[in-house]
């Protein structure tokens, strides 16, 4: 494998007090020595006036780590500078003229890959763990990141011993084997594929975690949607905020509550219309309901029907004293004097937490690794269809192995690992 040296910025771009900056590849030793003009050690921190020939680039702190005891496996430099763009071209004018050359993104994981350094679940969770905006964010990701690859290859050490033994109850007379060997191979069958299934059960709160939890509010125009939207808005803290349309459209924006990303949305009103614009604002309604992990129905009409399962019911404009009925099914809101608001908010944050508080732990499961526990929860209930077909057994189980193999990078295509990899930055 060709460990040309690499280099990047590691740190976030734009003006900053530090930068710092990553570089890669075999034997950066005489590297070292040239840019700090020293003797040094591995792994120390050296304060050093950087100069190429009779220009000091600038004051910066370097620390050289050999082989293997690195990020990737290979030898590398990290160069702490100041965090002006013009100090970190010039590296980066430096290195290219010493031979080295920018990495491409997650190219650093790539190489740390290839060295036995991280496996693809390793990968998977660092890249949550960067796009972690989030308290719930970042404690999913960091689990996903130290533990998933153990629990991962857990099941697939079991796996293969399972498919031994399905295998040796073939080959050897019942006497050489434990008892039962047939029976527990099958309870343990069973239990893997449950265990699968429970996992395969949280991806949905898992994405909620990953991707934001969806809100989105509808109804009919004019019920109040858009000012309980910024109601909302106002008592939480928005992260980032986006396009800001005409209530014909999708207003969506981006909060944290109670350490939950949200992305909450404010829709077109749904009515009957002949006007195309208004369609299309309705159109993108419906696409919002159908990714919705919960809509706020509102409505200002205290006969509506009672609220869906994934719903809850507001009954808007509760000043205007209408004579309510005290419906118990809903919440009774005024965007204008925010009564009510404290029990949306609360009501909010019972289908939040109940949806995803259990995934602190839980396996963080993505679109690929999804499909391949499905996979292995299918090959699984095969083998334990199989009875006392034991060499069918044991084909099955190795396969759901080989599933699990694919997860982890042991075995794979190189599309997935292309895939995996570029869900990283520069500089990773
Ligand atoms: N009295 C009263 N008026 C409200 C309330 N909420 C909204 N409105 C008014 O109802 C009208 C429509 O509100 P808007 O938020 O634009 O509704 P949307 O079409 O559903 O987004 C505006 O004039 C608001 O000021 C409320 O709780 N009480
Ligand atoms: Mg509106």
């Amino acid at each position: 494998m060709n460990n040309d040296t690499i280099f990047a910025l590691s740190s976030g771009r734009g003006k900053s007090g530090v930068a710092v900056i990553r570089i890669a590849g075999d034997d950066l030793g005489p590297l070292f020595s040239e840019m700090s003009g020293r003797a040094f050690d591995a792994r120390r921190a050296y304060m050093v006036n950087f100069r190429d020939g009779d220009d000091l680039i600038d004051q910066c702190v370097m620390i050289y780590f050999a082989a293997p005891h690195s990020f990737t496996g290979t030898d590398v430099i990290e160069i702490q500078t100041h965090g002006a763009p013009a100090v970190i071209e010039r590296v980066f004018t430096y290195l290219k003229a010493h031979g080295a050359r920018m990495a491409t993104p997650g190219e650093f994981s790539r190489r740390a890959f290839y060295n036995n350094k991280m496996d693809l679940a390793d990968v998977d969770g660092l890249a949550a763990l960067l796009d972690a905006q989030t308290e719930r964010q970042r404690r999913q990701a960091i689990h996903a990141m130290t533990g998933d690859s153990h629990q991962y290859d857990a099941w697939r050490r079991e796996m293969i011993e399972i498919a031994a033994y399905a295998a040796a109850i073939l080959d050897y007379a019942d006497d050489d084997l434990p008892a039962n060997i047939g029976d527990v191979i099958h309870n343990k069958t069973q239990n893997l594929r449950d265990e699968i299934m429970g996992a395969i059960s949280r991806y949905a709160a898992v994405r909620a975690v990953r991707g934001g939890f969806n809100i989105v509010l509808v109804g009919e125009t004019n019920v109040g949607k858009s000012s309980l939207f910024n109601r909302i808005l106002g008592a939480n803290r928005a992260i980032v905020s986006d396009v800001p349309g005409t209530t014909r459209d999708v207003v969506g924006v981006t909060m944290d509550i109670d350490g939950y990303l949200v992305n909450l949305a404010d829709t077109a009103g749904i009515r009957e219309t002949t006007d195309m614009i208004e369609q299309m604002g309705i159109d993108r309604t419906h696409d919002e309901i159908a990714a919705a992990d919960l809509v706020l129905r509102v409505v200002t009409d205290d006969m509506a029907p009672s609220p869906s399962q994934n719903e809850i019911l507001i009954i808007n404009k509760s000043d205007l004293g209408r004579g309510d009925r005290g419906r118990g099914d809903a919440i009774y809101t005024s965007a204008k004097t925010c009564a009510g608001m404290d029990q949306l908010m609360d009501a909010v944050r019972r289908r939040m937490h109940d949806m995803m508080d259990a995934t602190d732990d839980a396996l963080v499961i993505n679109a690929r690794t999804h499909a391949l526990l499905g996979d292995a929860a299918d090959n699984l209930g095969a083998a334990v269809a199989a009875g006392d077909n034991y060499d069918i057994m044991a084909e099955h189980v190795r396969r759901a192995a080989d599933d699990v193999g694919q997860i982890l990078g042991t075995i794979n295509p190189t599309e997935v690992m292309d895939a995996t990899f570029s869900q990283l930055c520069l500089g990773k």
